[in-house]
């Protein structure tokens, strides 16, 4: 009878599956980011140009599998000069003319091909919700030299005017976005001064619809949408329903761009993730926030709380998340976040919590590589949170590489750190797997593997730890990717001795240069 029932339930099982499919198809692809098989994260090479951007691809990204970079703002944008070139002035669009410091549109263009070349995806940081602030000025002083008129709404490059902007929507005496309580103000309303584009009219869609399939014509796999926070969820569909599909040069044909929507909620306030789930995934701005916390102890936080991380501390549906340590807001003070966030510098608190990130399977992960500048600390607040990126007179830096493979002229590279850098592959390795084997000691030792593929043991207590733990990797002599690497069947680190159970011994001292090991099946010696 049981036989007899499985088998005539198997057609209509199937049923089920297809025609959901196909139901929800097409807004499915969204929320995929469109690397290629097997490369789980991606990089947002902050302020990077492009001619830098298309060497990296090739000489580091593709080599060591990452899925893609996040670019800067490719667009034109208003150029501010006091204080000298912010890095923020590209967040302040005058036309969608590719054309900024980052490099022209040829130069663009040689980046997306070399890139999708050798398998590592482009993601455009789109500034779609406003263009520069009220007090922008007037005249030519663009990246592009387009006319612009900010008093008069006027940007004779795209072309929009008075008519394009919410100044008549908005509800404010000042205009501006008073609180974050009232979900229309913060919609309609100017973030910081920013002319609010009216996404409501099928013609700013239109405008914005048009720069983003040049960008997908060029062969881009998908956007961050800024500020999405400050735009209606059925606006922001309305233009990606007017989205072309991926250039099939690089993409199966039928593939939508990815799509991953800036919105901090952090909590308490009138807009939530959730709202915009049905357009694509979403940044997660709770993770830094909370992993900065149990990483520093702040707050009472201990690594062995992360035993349930993810949705068990209330963060989105993993399947919609976009995560990472810190963001080119955050890690200056900007955004949201606050003192927790982890940063570069603090690199060994650090290392530990993009490390746990890319091992724990909850997310779409965004690695951060950044540039140093000097900092100037009064009250807890950088009075230098501005500085742009390294440069000549406001020229753009090249990225240059040391003998070590580290980055010169002031950029930092984070995602070439050997412990990062080793991480991301750990994540490719162990992709699919199962979150498995935790073990921890009440406190912030703690250990877990991803089914039968890799392994990973942290140690940020102030005292030592050696143990026996499960690992549930077949047995073997492992190479750990942290203190050093396997090269030509040798390890320049930390050897770990898998038995045939699948324990392994463990000690890691407090005081190590990186408390932490990791191993995987592609580390076994
Ligand atoms: C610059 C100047 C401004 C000037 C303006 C116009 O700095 O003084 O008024 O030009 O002349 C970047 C810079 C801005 C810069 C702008 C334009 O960060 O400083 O303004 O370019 O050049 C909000 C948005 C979020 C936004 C974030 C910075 O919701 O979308 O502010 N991020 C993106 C980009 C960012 C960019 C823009 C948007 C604009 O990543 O780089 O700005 O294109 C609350 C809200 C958040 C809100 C923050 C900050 O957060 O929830 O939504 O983010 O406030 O306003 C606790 C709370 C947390 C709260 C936080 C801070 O943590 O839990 O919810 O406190 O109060």
């Amino acid at each position: 009878m049981g036989f007899f029932l499985s088998i005539g339930s198997f057609p209509f099982f199937l049923f089920i599956i297809l025609v959901g499919r196909s139901a929800i198809g097409l807004s499915w692809a969204q929320y995929d980011p469109q690397t290629q098989q097997g490369r789980t994260s991606i990089v947002h090479l902050f302020e990077w140009r492009w001619v830098d951007i298309a060497k990296e691809c090739e000489r580091y990204l593709a080599p060591n599998g990452y899925g893609g970079v996040q670019v800067s703002p490719p667009n034109e944008n208003v150029i501010v000069n006091s204080p000298f070139r912010p890095w923020w002035e590209r967040y302040q669009p005058i036309s969608y003319k590719i054309c900024t410091r980052s490099g022209n549109e040829d130069e663009f263009r040689d980046m997306v091909t070399r890139c999708n070349n050798v398998g590592v995806r482009i993601y455009v940081d789109a500034v779609i919700n406003h263009m520069c602030a009220e007090s922008g000025g007037s005249g030519t002083g663009s990246t592009c030299g387009s006319y612009f008129n900010a008093q008069n709404r006027e940007f004779s490059a795209v072309p929009y005017s008075a008519w394009d902007f919410n100044d008549g929507k908005c509800k404010t005496s000042s205009g501006g976005i008073e609180t974050y309580s009232d979900a229309s103000q913060v919609r309609d309303c100017r973030l910081s001064g920013l002319l609010d584009l009216a996404l409501g009219n099928d013609y700013v869609r239109t405008k914005v619809a048009d720069y983003m399939n040049n960008l997908i014509d060029i062969g881009v796999a998908g956007f961050r949408l800024d500020a999405s926070k400050h735009m209606w969820p059925g606006d922001i569909k309305a233009v990606l329903d007017k989205l072309h599909n991926l250039n099939t040069k690089w993409f199966a044909s039928g593939s939508k761009p990815f799509i991953f929507q800036e919105v901090i909620d952090l909590g308490g306030e009138a807009i939530t993730s959730s709202e915009y789930f049905g357009n694509g995934r979403v940044t997660e701005f709770k993770y830094g926030a909370k992993l900065g916390k149990v990483i520093r102890k702040w707050d009472g936080e201990k690594m062995s709380y992360l035993k349930n991380w993810g949705e068990g501390w209330g963060f989105m549906p993993s399947n919609r998340a976009l995560v990472f340590v810190d963001n080119h807001d955050n890690q200056r003070g900007h955004g949201a976040g606050g003192a927790s966030i982890l940063t570069f510098w603090d690199a060994r608190l650090y290392k530990m919590a993009v490390g746990f990130m890319l091992a724990h399977p909850y997310g779409f992960t965004r690695v951060m590589s950044s540039y140093r500048w000097q900092r100037n600390i009064q009250n807890g607040q950088d009075a230098n949170d501005w500085i742009g990126p390294p440069n000549n007179n406001g020229v753009i830096k090249e990225v240059t590489i040391n003998a070590d493979t580290t980055c010169g002229n002031d950029w930092v590279c984070e995602h070439r750190w050997r412990q990062i850098r080793n991480m991301v592959i750990f994540r490719n390795v162990v992709d699919g797997q199962p979150f498995s084997n935790w073990w921890d000691n009440g406190s912030n030792q703690v250990a877990f593997g991803r089914g039968n593929r890799g392994f990973i043991v942290f140690n940020n207590d102030d005292w030592s730890f050696s143990s026996t733990l499960q690992t549930g990797l077949p047995a073997g002599t492992y190479c750990d990717v942290i203190s050093g690497d396997k090269v030509n069947g040798n390890c320049s680190g930390l050897r770990v001795t898998v038995n045939s159970d699948g324990t392994a011994y463990f000690s890691i001292s407090n005081s190590a240069e990186d408390p932490f090991i990791a191993i995987h099946v592609d580390s076994k010696l």
